[in-house]
């Protein structure tokens, strides 16, 4: 792309984040309730840690520039972009990931062509990504919620690996499996656990075995942002020797990584909203009836954790944290870690009910947030989730309606 095409792409989004912001502006005559916004700080904080909250709250929100570094090659300038109001992407700033699924298990990140990830944007003058003609795996991904994330960080393994079920011993259909991650050497943590790796449980395939390893990776592959973790910049591969951008590497310290892994670790859940309602309650019912609850598992703790907030607390994501084979419909044929093709982590639902507020009044749901409507979110739980979708189609309508109005509680 030339100086021109780029620019205008980049101030072609920044336009459009505008128009949603505006939208929301002009939609919301008061401010949000407690209760329908993310950005706020858990209970509990010090005022010491609540300065750091604040720094990281700033660097979460910063748009990069070519003179402070963005790019090469990038998605877009700011972390905040793709998780609008610290809630979930819009589809237009999806990312995608790409290679070629050999069968058997085996793939082909494509590194050659700049796999996994497709920068599809870069500086002026260098060469974006395009997605090679041998790949036959495209992941598309929506930016997930990020609020609340401190507390599953600090749920310990042995709580979420008890609802791993591998082999399906209770034959329920259901067969939830951890995604198992080598910890790459930046994260100091050396060998793991289990066979030498990490519990993941971050990204929509658990790929990320901590925040500090979903923080580092974002800066640098999402926004071409080079840290004190990851100090070489990332290039596109076919385009040769060119060299960097101007700004000498790394362009963000370990301290303002920490600070955003901070901001992220003490964000605070999302709180319910209508839950004394008693259709809601009966929709709650429902949910656990029909086994929704079977993989989105209502409730968690947390173990001890140096940041006295997150420790001994109840978290109330609604997800196992685990891997579950969702069947074609979502499949992406993309393996990631232990994830499968048509393997997926069971997303969190807490926050359902105010998708829309953060997203200028629509809401998209699923990984690559490809439709606005709850019904067919269940509509495509196939695989593993089938009986759960088949329960809920045979429900009378009242009672769809029912579970319908717990998910928009949450
Ligand atoms: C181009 C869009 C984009 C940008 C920019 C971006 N993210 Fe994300 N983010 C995503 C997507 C897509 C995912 C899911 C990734 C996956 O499935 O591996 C994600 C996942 C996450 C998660 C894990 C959430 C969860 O529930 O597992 C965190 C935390 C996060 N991002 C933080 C950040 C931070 C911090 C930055 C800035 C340094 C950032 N992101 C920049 C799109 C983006
Ligand atoms: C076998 C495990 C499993 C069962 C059972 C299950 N889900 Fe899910 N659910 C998932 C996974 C995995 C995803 C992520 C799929 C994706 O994004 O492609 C998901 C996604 C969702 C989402 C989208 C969330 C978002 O923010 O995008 C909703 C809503 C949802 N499930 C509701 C339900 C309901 C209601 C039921 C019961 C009828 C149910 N699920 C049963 C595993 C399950
Ligand atoms: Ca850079
Ligand atoms: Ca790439
Ligand atoms: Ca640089």
């Amino acid at each position: 792309m030339d100086r021109d095409t780029n620019l205008r792409t980049l101030f072609g989004a920044t336009f459009l984040i505008g128009i949603f912001l505006v939208g929301c502006d002009t939609l919301l005559t008061e401010a949000p309730k407690d209760n329908e916004s993310f950005d706020a700080p858990i209970d509990g904080l010090t005022n010491a840690q609540r300065a750091i909250f604040a720094r990281g709250d700033e660097a979460f929100g910063e748009v990069f520039t070519f003179q402070t570094g963005l790019g090469p090659i990038f998605n877009q300038a700011s972390c905040e972009r793709c998780h609008v109001g610290d809630g979930r992407g819009h589809p237009s700033v999806n990312l995608k990931r790409f290679g070629r699924n050999l069968g058997g298990g085996q793939f082909d990140i494509l590194s050659e062509y700049g796999g996994p990830q497709l920068q599809e944007r870069s500086m002026p003058g260098y060469l974006a990504e395009t997605i090679p003609p041998a790949a036959n795996a495209i992941s598309e991904r929506a930016g997930p919620l990020v609020v609340g994330l401190g507390l599953v960080e600090a749920i310990p393994d042995s709580t979420i690996l008890q609802y791993a079920d591998p082999n399906d011993v209770d034959g329920d259909g259901i067969s939830g499996r951890p995604n198992l991650i080598e910890a790459p050497d930046f994260l100091g943590l050396g060998t793991g656990p289990y066979n030498g790796k990490y519990l993941g449980r971050f990204g929509r395939k658990a790929g990320a075995i901590n925040l500090l390893h979903q923080t580092a990776t974002a800066y640098h592959q999402d926004i071409g942002i080079t840290s004190d973790y990851i100090p070489n910049e990332n290039y596109n591969p076919l385009a040769g020797g060119m060299g960097g951008d101007p700004v000498p590497d790394p362009e963000v310290s370990a301290a303002t990584v920490n600070d955003v892994v901070f901001y992220l670790q003490t964000l605070r859940e999302p709180l319910r909203r209508n839950a004394d309602d008693p259709e809601v309650q009966r929709g709650g019912q429902l949910f656990a009836s029909t086994g929704c609850a079977s993989c989105h598992v209502p409730l968690m703790k947390t173990g001890n954790h140096p940041i006295a907030a997150l420790s001994n607390r109840s978290v109330a994501l609604y997800s196992d944290m685990l891997l579950h084979d969702m069947g074609p419909d979502l499949a992406d044929n993309f393996i990631e870690g232990e994830a499968s093709g048509t393997e997926w982590r069971t997303t969190p639902l807490w926050g359902l009910g105010i998708v829309e507020s953060v997203l200028g009044g629509t809401p998209f749901y699923l990984h690559d947030g490809r439709t606005s409507d709850l019904r067919m979110v269940i509509d495509m739980h196939k695989g593993e989730a089938d009986a759960a979708r088949v329960a809920f189609q045979q429900l009378l309508l009242s009672d769809q309606e029912a579970l319908i109005k717990f998910l928009q509680s949450l």
